[in-house]
């Protein structure tokens, strides 16, 4: 049974304790409707008035929402703040100074604890250090660095120099730094020698060196290395500073750049549904609010909890459940340099053991790999350990299928603990539609109900709202402070992606296929409507992959599908035509690996095609079109029901059932 037949007709409900709800911050159904319904009345008045109470301004914001310019949405335009001060000094001068800010677990389980105090000194020494490296308010810098203390102070640094920072994950390829390089503008890198991931350490600066070579007319002036390992690292004279160098002497206080609440805190690319990744570009007021409101509201935070949020620092989720959120809350957290199952399936239940973790939240690949691991291998199985400091769980990603949920409940929450299926995007800055703690009841792989404030609804091509039981385009009828504000150097293309005209430029459109239940109006998604994959909870654009491999010599054309996989949520399916004759057994088996390795170095590891087929051409239609549903099903498996007498050339489709 696919998810979202299993989805669709789950029954268990699971209403929330009496202990949670009267713990919860947002506490029982009533609270919630109170907030929507002030939301819905005025929900420029609402944002400001959740704004004025949870985020430190310099100047306070006299207007709330600027819609002169929409889609291009001002909030709280003429405020002035600082992100960095909402996140540290405001701990400090509250009195949490000695608190417990990050408790970052090595590879190898080393543990190092920095307060406050210490996270603010060590933030405001690397700010002064990039200000001395003459880089400014505005200027872009780009962070390739590994889960680690310095990759939340680099970003806290920027944030507190009111430089723009753009993170790229450590997985992707020197290619793709090098676009991201160009695109952003950036003037400077910051990176370490090495990451240390399952006992191994591997190479990052390289990569660095590598992008810089390819990216002509690039502007970096300063490379930062932060040394992990001490490995062997090639440090060019004149560009490239060791981070302990540059740091050493630089003063413990650093005054904030203030800056204006629309003043764009970061980029992030990620893939859309053409070859080019997208810049998305976030606000400073606006998204802090939504990281703060979601980090206390969601998961509950309060002053006592220790969160751990198992995402990198490379995705949006690292930015605002690790960076920026559980930080501007004065929450105590883990930052987890190594994988999951290193030294084995256990570490994420021993690593909430000892640390004594109350909230915790991961991704659904990571639950289906533990309990494909876990269940063979009692002894790392999380029943050995003690879980009891948990309290709430959650979930995010791609959906989570309900046997998946039911596992994570019972065995990491012991029965206990809520689990919270947060929908939202890179492009939305924290989430969408989500259960709260003390207010929801749970039905396993549905996502629930909006976020208080957050107008989703479901509509048909036109725009027009579906009543409930019908599936449709995911969407938000009303702007909210944490929205992307534009796509990097392509406002064009932002409008397109998110406001496009068929629903007259007025709902933001997710991307994703959605149904509410007839009865409980509680959302469950039904997955991307574009051509975007997700695997393992990454955001792969079939284009992107497409683009890398006809960019190879051998290959003529190429087309991309994804087709379900048990572990990784989707899985990558590549129909390729050579420029040689197709290859059978053996030759097919070697180009198919040489692919996988081009692809690997042409995005990164992640959009390595786990199906490679090839054929002596594409099934297309008398036009020339590439007909992908046909590719859909024959990626999935199925017999060819379909109507295929548009079909130019119906013999290729016996090649592509093959798998190289
Ligand atoms: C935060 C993040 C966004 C896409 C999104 C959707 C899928 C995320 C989900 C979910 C079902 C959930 N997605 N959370 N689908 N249930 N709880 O993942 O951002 O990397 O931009 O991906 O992921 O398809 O559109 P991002």
């Amino acid at each position: 049974m696919s998810t979202i037949e299993s989805v669709v007709q789950e029954t268990r409900v699971f209403p929330p304790s009496e202990e949670t709800v009267k713990k919860a911050t947002i506490s029982g159904m009533a609270a919630y409707e109170a907030l929507c319904k002030e939301a819905e009345q005025d929900y420029a008045g609402y944002w400001a008035r959740l704004a004025r109470e949870h985020v430190t301004w310099k100047t306070p914001f006299t207007k709330s929402l600027d819609e002169s310019e929409a889609p291009f949405y001002k909030w709280f335009p003429d405020g002035t703040l600082n992100v960095s001060y909402n996140c540290l000094d405001r701990q400090v001068e509250a009195g949490k100074g000695d608190k417990v800010a990050l408790i970052f677990e090595a590879d190898d389980g080393k543990v190092t604890k920095v307060t406050y105090k210490d996270l603010l000194a060590r933030t405001a020494k690397f700010a002064n250090a990039l200000r001395a490296q003459g880089i400014k308010k505005g200027d872009r810098v780009l962070i390739y660095l590994a889960m680690s203390v310095e990759g939340v102070v680099a970003m806290q640094a920027c944030a507190r120099i009111g430089a723009i920072h753009s993170v790229v994950f450590g997985g992707f390829s020197a290619k793709s730094l090098e676009e991201r390089i160009l695109d952003a503008g950036a003037v400077a890198v910051i990176t370490a020698d090495e990451q240390c991931r399952g006992g191994k350490n591997i190479p990052l600066k390289p990569a660095v060196d590598e992008a810089l070579n390819l990216a002509v007319g690039h502007n970096v002036k300063t490379v930062f290395v932060v040394k992990r390992t001490g490995g062997a690292c090639n440090m060019v004279a004149g560009r490239d500073v060791w981070y302990h160098d540059i740091v050493a002497g630089q003063s413990e206080t650093c005054e904030p750049e203030w800056v204006d609440a629309e003043h764009p805190l970061f980029l992030l690319y990620t893939s859309g549904s053409t070859g080019k990744p997208k810049g998305v570009q976030h606000s400073s007021g606006g998204y802090l609010l939504h990281a703060i409101l979601t980090n206390k509201w969601t998961f509950d935070l309060k002053d006592d909890d220790v969160f751990w949020c198992t995402a990198d620092i490379g995705w949006v989720t690292g930015h605002t459940y690790i960076t920026y959120g559980p930080l501007a809350c004065g929450a105590t957290e883990i930052v987890f340099e190594s994988v999951p199952t290193y030294p084995d399936a256990g570490r994420f239940w021993k690593m909430i053991q000892d640390h004594k973790v109350s909230v915790f939240y991961t991704a659904p690949t990571a639950i289906r790999s533990l309990i494909k691991a876990n269940e063979g291998n009692p002894a790392t199985h999380p029943r050995n350990y003690d879980l009891k400091s948990l309290r709430i769980l959650g979930s995010v990603g791609e959906p989570i299928n309900p046997e998946a949920w039911m596992w994570y409940y019972n065995n990491v929450g012991g029965g206990r603990c809520p689990i919270l299926d947060t929908f939202w995007q890179t492009e939305t800055g924290g989430h969408m539609i989500t259960p709260l703690p003390g207010v929801t009841p749970l039905v396993p792989g549905s996502c629930t109900l909006p976020f208080p404030g957050i107008q989703a609804t479901i509509v048909d091509e036109t725009g027009h709202e579906l009543e409930w039981g019908k599936g449709g385009f995911l969407v938000v009828k009303k702007p909210w402070p944490s929205m992307i504000r534009t796509i990097w150097g392509d406002a064009d293309r932002f409008k397109k992606s998110y406001f496009p005209a068929d629903f007259q430029g007025k709902l933001y459109l997710a991307g994703d296929g959605a149904m509410r239940d007839a009865k409980t109006g509680y959302f469950t998604i039904m997955g991307r409507i574009d051509d975007v994959l997700n695997v393992s909870g990454h955001r792969m654009g079939t284009m992107e992959i497409e683009s890398a491999l006809v960019a190879n010599p051998l290959v003529a054309e190429a087309a991309v599908v994804g087709r379900p996989d048990d572990l990784t949520g989707e899985a990558i399916c590549a129909f390729v035509v050579l420029k040689q004759s197709r290859p059978s057994d053996e030759d097919a088996k070697k180009i198919a690996k040489e692919l996988r390795d081009w692809v690997g170095k042409e995005i990164g590891p992640i959009a390595k095609p786990k199906d490679i087929r090839f054929g002596e051409n594409l099934p297309k239609t008398r036009s020339g079109k590439i007909m992908r549903r046909l590719l859909r099903a024959l990626a999935k498996g199925e017999e060819i029901t379909q109507d295929v007498s548009t079909l130019e050339n119906p013999h290729i489709l016996d090649q592509l059932k093959q798998n190289a």
